[in-house]
Formats: structure tokens, sequence, C-alpha cells
């Protein structure tokens, strides 16, 4: 047990450099003794980023589920998995124990067996965060199908080319969905995507909104009737540790979706130990990722992490705004949350309204606070420690992707002292590295460069379906022997780590590097300020000057726009200094932004360049009217 839960800083460089040294045992040890395996692996690892090629615990037979609920029954039958809190306060949340969800997982296996689904046949499942979306997930997973869940907001189109890219025969939905006051018809989305996909034999329906739907009678089913007459109990199938698990579709920066295929093994072992190391999860907390299980945060930190750990993991189906925005604070208190993990927009979105909302709930409950999906402004950071935290619930400020299975970077809570706008420290086992443009890799302290990994770590996506050759492309090429993540990053002077964007978005101004993050840091600290975006535009002596996108709060509205542009670039220069100055400051009244809240800089870097002629594809956006808005007041 001592490599499983770190509790001190020492302990920390202790186990990590142990877990680089020879990465191998390191990993065998915690396979070993943490897990349920049908057979042992012959081999714990063999790799060439070359290929590329990754397989850990070759050989090794197992099924994921009989860790997530088997093991459990005998011990913690009894304990809560699953804390499903509906959309409508008023509505009764539900505890569903670890002997109940394996009832549940069992019976939608069954279901499936009998549509004919087999080891290595695609399910897409497109449900909102209702229990049955976890329950598909493991059922799945129990039966050695590989599941795709398409996040429930996108739209037909994206869900019909995701169907058709991984060939699945069955879609697991719902008749519709909660969200806040609204409710969403699902069915009628897929009915929708489904004329273009003639793969598709069979759609399991949800019955959630009691909306009235259209169903093919050859087709479509209900689904709880059929789990009524299912067989309670299904024998796992046995998987081998590199068969995959899922697929889970990525945006790439260009071209049509990324379906990162993650393997069975590799992944349990490490979301399953970051889960406990990075939110210290112990027996009888109550943990909850307000992610959407569409996503891989979703993923590995709403089902297969937590439960993997015997943990008890809260599904929120509703949004941080209804009834009111003390939503997410009443749930904290309500059900006694001790980690707590969501994204720098949710809390941006929250910061801005009134504080009574969170004064008047009890949060004392909480003991770690987590962030994730882009990195977090030194504004919402501290909004969050001190309001959030009351400043005694450290911050895990997460970094990691799709493509990585888990986490990769952040503090553990209680060891690794934090700073804002830090995601601090690998996580053992992880060897990143920074590189230049010249694919040097840069030594030492206080320096910045594009970020690789450059050993495996069990939980790396595979490959992406069916396009080997753009998996290497995309994470292999840039540089030899390395994953390229994308991201740029610096080291500090003790060597923590800042992530400071996608080094797609790096502006280069007069020779000199500027990520956006701190620029974007600097500009949210105005005191009228809600939330900005920049993004570099050719200039004919800089190369590429800054365009800054500004979202003013309701204090700012009234303010005389030429002195708030004088005001924002007085609090940069003082910040990142006179070069990070923005040559034109727009004020807008949203962001595009991607459905996991990410702004779409592609659409904002050719506004700024007024060249607004090939938007390229704006469907995927939460909010695709902005874009007509901020065109028509661009400078
Ligand atoms: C888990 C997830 C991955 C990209 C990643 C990076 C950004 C995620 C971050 C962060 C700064 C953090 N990102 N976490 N940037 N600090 N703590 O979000 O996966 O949706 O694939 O996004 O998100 O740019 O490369 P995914």
């Amino acid at each position: 047990m001592s490599n499983y839960h770190i509790k001190h800083l020492e302990e920390y460089y202790q186990v990590y450099r142990k877990s680089v040294r020879n990465p191998e045992a390191f990993w065998e040890e915690i396979a070993e003794e943490h897990f349920v395996w049908r057979k042992r692996w012959d081999n714990v690892l063999s790799w060439d980023f070359k290929k590329p090629e990754i397989k850990w615990f070759e050989g090794a037979k197992l099924n994921i589920t009989e860790n997530c609920l088997d093991r459990h029954l005998p011990t913690r039958g009894d304990k809560t998995a699953i804390i499903f809190e509906p959309n409508n306060p008023k509505e009764e949340a539900l505890h569903i124990t670890y002997r109940q969800l394996h009832e549940r997982v069992c019976r939608m296996a069954n279901v499936l067996l009998d549509h004919g689904v087999k080891k290595g046949d695609r399910v897409c499942i497109y449900l909102p965060m209702i229990p049955e979306l976890s329950v598909a997930l493991l059922a799945c997973a129990r039966i050695g199908a590989i599941h795709s869940v398409v996040f429930a907001g996108f739209s037909s189109h994206a869900l019909a080319t995701r169907i058709n890219d991984s060939d699945c025969k069955l879609v697991i939905t719902s008749d519709g969905s909660f969200r806040g006051s609204k409710s969403i018809d699902l069915k009628v989305i897929v009915d929708k995507a489904l004329e273009g996909c003639p793969g598709v034999a069979n759609v399991l329906v949800v019955k959630r909104t009691g909306t009235k739907i259209n169903m093919e009678p050859a087709r479509d089913k209900w689904l709880q009737p059929l789990l009524d007459e299912a067989y309670a109990d299904c024998v796992a199938e046995i998987m081998d540790a590199e068969d995959p698990l899922f697929i889970l579709y990525t945006s790439g920066s260009t071209g049509t979706p990324k379906g990162m295929v993650h393997t069975t093994a590799g992944y349990m072992v490490y979301t399953a130990y970051t889960f406990k190391n990075v939110f210290q999860y112990r027996e009888h907390d109550v943990y909850w990722c307000t992610a959407d299980i569409g996503w891989i945060t979703g993923h590995s930190y709403i089902v297969y992490g937590p439960l993997a750990n015997g943990a008890t993991t809260l599904m929120f189906e509703g949004v941080p705004s209804y009834p009111d925005f003390g939503r997410f604070w009443d749930v904290i208190e309500k059900h006694k949350v001790n980690q707590f993990y969501t994204a720098p927009t949710a809390i941006r979105a929250l910061a801005k309204e009134k504080l009574e909302y969170l004064e008047k709930h009890d949060l004392s409950s909480l003991k770690v606070l987590g962030s994730v999906g882009e990195p977090i402004n030194e504004e919402a950071w501290h909004w969050y420690n001190n309001n959030v935290g009351k400043k005694n619930s450290p911050i895990v400020d997460t970094w990691w992707q799709t493509e990585t299975g888990g986490i990769m970077i952040t503090p553990i809570p209680y060891v690794t002292p934090t700073t804002p706008t830090y995601a601090t420290l690998p996580f053992i086992g992880i060897q990143p590295v920074l590189m230049n443009e010249n694919a040097k890799e840069i030594k030492g302290n206080q320096v910045d460069g594009r970020l690789c990994i450059k050993f495996p770590w069990p939980s790396i996506a595979r490959t992406i379906w069916g396009n080997h050759d753009r998996y290497r492309d995309t994470y292999f090429t840039a540089y030899e022997n390395m994953y390229f993540t994308g991201d740029g990053a610096l080291r500090d002077a003790v060597g923590y780590y800042r992530i400071t964007g996608r080094v797609d978005d790096v502006i280069i101004v007069s020779g000199h590097n500027l990520g956006t993050a701190p620029i974007e840091d600097s500009i949210n600290e105005h005191p009228a300020v809600a939330e900005s975006a920049i993004v570099g535009f050719p200039h004919d002596v800089k190369g590429n000057a800054l365009y800054g996108y500004v979202i003013l709060k309701e204090v700012g509205e009234s303010r005389d726009r030429e002195n708030l542009r004088k005001e924002i670039n007085q609090q940069i220069t003082e910040h990142v200094g006179p070069i990070a100055k923005l040559d034109k400051i727009q004020f807008v009244t949203g962001l595009p932004k991607t459905r996991s809240g990410k702004i779409m800089r592609r659409i904002l870097r050719k506004i700024a360049s007024n060249d607004t002629s090939n938007l390229g594809d704006t469907s995927t956006l939460l909010n695709p009217e902005i874009v007509q808005e901020i065109i028509d007041n661009a400078l």
C-alpha cells in the first residue's frame, strides 16, 4: 500500500524518482496490489514512439467492471456508488449502492447481448447525465463492447459523423433531457442523425422527460421493460489488457474529429491511481466532478477512476444556474461533498454573480477543490480559493487531455504547495519535457517551450480509430521519440509547470513569444472585465500584433471605452510588459465557445485578421450566433 497514497512532499519526490527510474517495476507493483486480474501479464511494457505502438500489461486478462463493481460487493455492497442529483432540486436524489449498480449493469449488459452486441462491437451512447449513462458505459465494458459516448449537446450532424466513423451498430439514448428550465428532445436529434447512419440496427431509449417521441418499430425500443425482464447477473467477458475499452472523439485543429482509442488495463490502473492521489480520496468521502460524462473528464473521474476505488461519486444532471446561481453550493451542502472538481469557465461564470448565492450555504465539508479543462486565471483561482475553499481547501489545477486518459501535471493536495495558475509538478510516472522550435530539449528551470512527454504512461491513447497514420502524425512526428501535447508550458525556478495554452495560440510579437493565458489573466484582473480572449493578427513591423476581445462586467458598461482601453493596456504593461500591449480592443458580449467551454480562437483569429470569408465549421459552437455580432463590430 505504501505507494498507493502519497502523504507528504518528500514521499512524492521519493515515489516519483522510483517511478521514473524503473517505470516497469513501479507500475507492476501498483497493478499487482490494487486490482483483480483473471490472468497476470507476461510483460509490463513494450513501446516504440516511432511506429507508434504502446502496450501495457500485455498478456494480462481482466474485466474492468469486476474491478469497479464485483470486487467491492463483499465489503462495500451497501455503500453508495453513485449519488444522482436531478436537474430539478425538488425531485429526490438517488443513492445507488454498489450492489444495485452491479445489478443494473448486468441487466443492461444482458439487454445488449440480446440485441446481438458482441465483444469488439461499437455502441454509441447519447444520453444526458442520468444514472443510465454510467450504467451504459459499464454494461458495454462488461461484455467487451467498445463504447463511444457522444456528448448529448452535439447536433445530429456531429452525432452521425461519430456514429459512422466508428461503425456503431446500436445507439442508447433517451426521449429527452432536462437542462435548467428547458428540456431538449434528444430522440428527435437521434432520428435525424440516423437518417444518415445505415449501420445502426437498434436504438434503446431511456424514458426521462416523458415527451412524446417517434419510435421506429423495427429499430427502436424502450429500455426499461427490457431491463425489467433481463437476468440480473451477467458473466463478465474476459478481456486482454490491450483490448479497446472505449473511443472518445476530440476535435483536432483541422479536419474531422479524432476518435481516441483507450484500452483496458493501463487506463484502469492509471485513472484509479490518479483519482486516489489527486483527490486524496478517503473511504467515506463524497466526491463530485461537475463535468459531463460526454467528455474524458467524466469517463475517467466520474465513472472509472472513482468506481475502481470503491468511491461515492456524484452525478449532477443540471446546470450551475438553475434554479439559481447557488445550485452548485446547494448540492455541496446537501450531499456534504468532500472533493469538488470543476472547470475555470464555471468558476468565472459564478464569480460574476452575487456572493450571497454562495454565502448562504455551508461548504465546510469541502477538503479538495479541482480545476480542469483550460488554464485557470489568477482572479478565478483566488475567487475559488477565498470563497469556495475559504483558504482551507487546496486547489488542484490538473492538466491533462483526452489523449492522456488521466491527469498528468497536478498538485497533490496537502502535499504539493500550490501557486495560482500553476499545475505544478508531474504526477507519479510522468516525464514532461520542454522542447524548443529546433526540436531540442530545453533543460533547467525558468524556461518555456513546447510540452512533450518522453516516456509512455499506462493510460496514453493507443491510436485514432481507423487512422493510425493521423495518430502518428499528430502526436509523434513533431519531436522524435516524444509525445507532443500541442500545449506550451513554462517551468519556473522550483520546477513547477504552468501551462500557457495551445501552442497554436502562441503569438510571436516582435520576436517575443507571448502566451495568451498570462495576458488574458492580466486583462481579467481589471475590475470592469469579466472575460477576455486575445489573438494575433498580421502587423507590418512587429510581425504579429495583439487583438483583444473583452467582455465587460456590468460595472464596466457605463464606462468610457477609450479610457477602459487605456487602463487595460496599463494593466498588461504592469503584469506582462509593454510588449504584450494590445493594438486593438473590441468589447463583445460573448466569445465563441465549444461545448466544453473552450474559446474557439481560430474564429477570433480570422476576424482579427479581417478574413471572414471562410470561418470553417462553426456547428460545434455553443453560441454560434455570437460570431456575426463580433464580425459586425470588428475594429
Ligand atoms: C481534460 C481535458 C485538453 C486541453 C489541453 C490544454 C487544456 C486542460 C488544463 C488545460 C491549462 C489545465 N487544459 N486542462 N490547460 N491548465 N489544468 O480538458 O481534455 O478536452 O482533451 O482538452 O485542454 O490545452 O491540451 P481535453
